[in-house]
């Protein structure tokens, strides 16, 4: 699936609050404004918040236990929870109470006894804020020519990946694809047309990334990336030997009067387990030295 194509999951919406009836009685008042979960202790909301990542936090602030101060900063801290916006939920009504939840990085505070007018204009405007930032978010992430994502949100990940191999001691595979005599496509048939291939084999890609914590990347002009978690090189191999093949399938016409009468495209890998030296960086070097040697070779194929 594209970065564009990713489906827009409902508002979710958790509440965490030790009390069963402020839970009730919030559910009640929000439950048209998306799917509501809740929890009756922080760290059951944290689970939950992990699982569900949810665009708003109702957060009680005084609970048994964790306080909804120490659940707001484990929020903070996550990088996975870090885009839920917390709201904090309280008795406690003085300006200091109120400086204090929103200095620790809530968007707003709800006031008990609670009113169910002033509640929901508050979780509105709120999701309106949350589902407008997740939109730039995407923006910023995808490529704009061909939806894939682009090479700062590879870089990103890929970053991530390496130090979660790295740490498991797997093998991580990183796959480079560049699109063969471009240049010529460009000069014969025009620009148009080669914005149309690039978005053809852009989809033969994702096609080829679809298994979860696989990403298919556009790295930059002509040249895209795939990363593939956990896999040998023997079947980084024989994925890019089908990634080859799947391109030249897509029998796009070439002006090429020497090879292929259609587009092809030149494939370097790297597969291995990151060690204590190595790199992100030294791993797509690597990926680039095999992809000069596929050039070299004669193109339309992939090199270890
Ligand atoms: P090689 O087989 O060695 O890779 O040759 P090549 O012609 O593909 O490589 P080169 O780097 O010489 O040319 C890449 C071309 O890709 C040149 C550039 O105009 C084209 N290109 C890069 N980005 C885009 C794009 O977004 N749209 C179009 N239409 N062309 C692009
Ligand atoms: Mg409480
Ligand atoms: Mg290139
Ligand atoms: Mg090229
Ligand atoms: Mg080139």
């Amino acid at each position: 699936m594209t970065a564009a194509a990713l489906p827009k999951p409902p508002n979710t919406i958790l509440i965490i609050d030790d009390n069963p009836d402020t839970i009730r009685l919030l559910s009640a008042m929000v439950r048209e404004q998306g799917r509501v979960l809740f929890a009756t202790s922080g760290a059951a909301g944290l689970e939950l918040a992990r699982m569900q990542r949810p665009q708003l936090i109702l957060l009680d602030v005084e609970m048994q236990g964790m306080d909804g101060f120490a659940v707001n900063e484990q929020i903070r801290e996550d990088p996975d929870l870090r885009s839920s916006a917390v709201i904090f939920v309280t008795a406690q009504s003085s300006p200091e109470a109120e400086i204090a939840c929103l200095d620790a990085g809530a968007v707003d505070f709800i006031p008990k006894p609670l009113n169910a007018a002033v509640v929901q204009a508050r979780v509105r405007n709120h999701l309106r804020l949350q589902s407008a930032l997740a939109a730039l978010d995407d923006l910023a992430n995808q490529d704009g020519l061909t939806g894939l994502y682009n090479r700062r949100y590879f870089d990103r990940q890929f970053a991530a990946e390496f130090a979660r191999h790295r740490r498991h001691q797997l093998p991580l595979g990183v796959v480079l694809v560049d699109v063969d005599d471009f240049k010529l496509f460009n000069d014969r048939y025009g620009h148009q047309r080669g914005d149309a291939c690039l978005r053809e084999v852009s989809e033969a890609l994702q096609d080829g990334a679809r298994r979860p914590g696989e990403l298919a990347a556009r790295y930059g002009g002509e040249e895209f990336v795939v990363l593939l978690p956990n896999v040998t090189p023997a079947t980084l191999l024989q994925y890019g030997d089908w990634l080859c093949r799947r391109i030249a399938a897509l029998g796009i016409s070439h002006p090429s009067a020497s090879a292929a009468p259609h587009v092809t495209a030149s494939i370097g890998l790297c597969a291995r387990i990151p060690t204590e030296g190595d790199s992100a960086a030294a791993m797509l070097h690597a990926a680039d030295m095999a992809l000069y040697s596929a050039k070299r070779a004669g193109r339309n194929r992939s090199v270890l």
